[in-house]
């Protein structure tokens, strides 16, 4: 009896182990299946933090990309990528006989005058590109000679440009940078803005005698002031032929500002600071030399009178 009930308590034990080992297989399962999620999550974080950091590099570079080419963009706008132009001179001088053979050289900028164009070491005398302010560039003469870093607004030399043309034409300009023109008045107004030009007038008759009138103050207004001249200071052997047309308007044969009861330009074949009369009139007609009519050449009067026009004339602008 004592050895059945010994078999008993151990089937008993058997079965409470077997539910034991049953208990603690599924409470292995059931952590299995956690460690299983847990690691699942973590691979999800992990994805989904590569993909942010992914994206969030793609935009920077997209961004930077982007910036630099605006940037590059914007410059080349600033600065007119149409380049400063200059030429290798013969030893090294300035003369325009010496600078013949030419070299055109494109950079990335483009300077506000002759005056600076000069400075930078361009030292021969040519057309350049000049860009004065905010407003478009333009083409002109610079004249590298006397000095250097002078900006031509007008030349007259053998009477292949006719220079009696209408308001319009002396706003806008004309002719051929490389022979005869006038630059325009829109384009000196805006060259002499900065209130601190001078002038210098070169002339010379068809004996061969060359002369020059300095003025240390130039300015020419803008179109609702006529373009207004204000000069003064004058230097040279030219005589003074200018400071006279001082504060006056200018005019053209169709558009008379002068102070006289006649229209000047019309009288005086020209277009010129009038007052009632004039003492110089270089945009008149080009009559070389001697001439009986009265004051209707190119005439300086302080240098030939006015019955004398003038073989060559130019004048020019330089910042001080
Ligand atoms: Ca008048």
């Amino acid at each position: 009896m004592a050895a059945m009930d010994e078999e008993l308590n151990d089937e008993n034990l058997n079965d409470r182990l077997n539910d034991h080992n049953l208990n603690n297989q599924s409470l292995n399962n059931a952590l299995n299946n956690k460690k299983g999620n847990i690691a699942r999550l973590h691979a999800l974080v992990l994805f989904t933090l590569d993909t942010v950091i992914t994206i969030f590099c793609l935009l920077f570079l997209i961004w930077f990309f982007l910036g630099t080419i605006i940037t590059i963009n914007q410059y080349n706008s600033d600065h007119q990528d149409t380049g400063c132009i200059t030429c290798d001179c013969k030893d090294n001088r300035s003369n325009d006989s010496d600078c013949q053979e030419t070299t055109i050289v494109k950079t990335s900028c483009i300077a506000r005058d002759c005056k600076e164009l000069y400075d930078q070491g361009h030292t021969c005398s040519g057309v350049y590109t000049i860009k004065p302010d905010k407003l478009p560039a333009f083409e002109v003469y610079c004249d590298m000679s006397s000095g250097g870093g002078w900006t031509v607004f007008q030349r007259r030399m053998d009477g292949s440009v006719n220079f009696y043309l209408k308001w319009a034409d002396y706003r806008k300009g004309f002719g051929d940078l490389n022979g005869e023109f006038w630059l325009g008045l829109d384009k000196i107004h805006r060259l002499t803005a900065t209130d601190n030009t001078s002038l210098r007038v070169d002339l010379e008759d068809f004996e061969g005698v060359s002369v020059f009138a300095h003025y240390s103050t130039f300015i020419v207004g803008d179109a609702h002031t006529k373009y207004t001249l204000t000069v003064g200071g004058y230097s040279g052997n030219a005589g003074d032929s200018l400071s006279g047309h001082d504060k006056m308007k200018f005019s053209t044969h169709d558009y008379d500002n002068d102070i006289a009861d006649i229209n000047c330009a019309i009288a005086y074949k020209g277009a010129w600071w009038y007052t009632e009369g004039h003492v110089s009139n270089l945009n008149a007609r080009y009559l070389i030399g001697a001439h009986t009519t009265f004051a209707d050449g190119v005439n300086w009067g302080s240098f030939k009178g006015h019955r004398y026009s003038l073989k060559v004339s130019e004048m020019k602008i330089s910042r001080k």
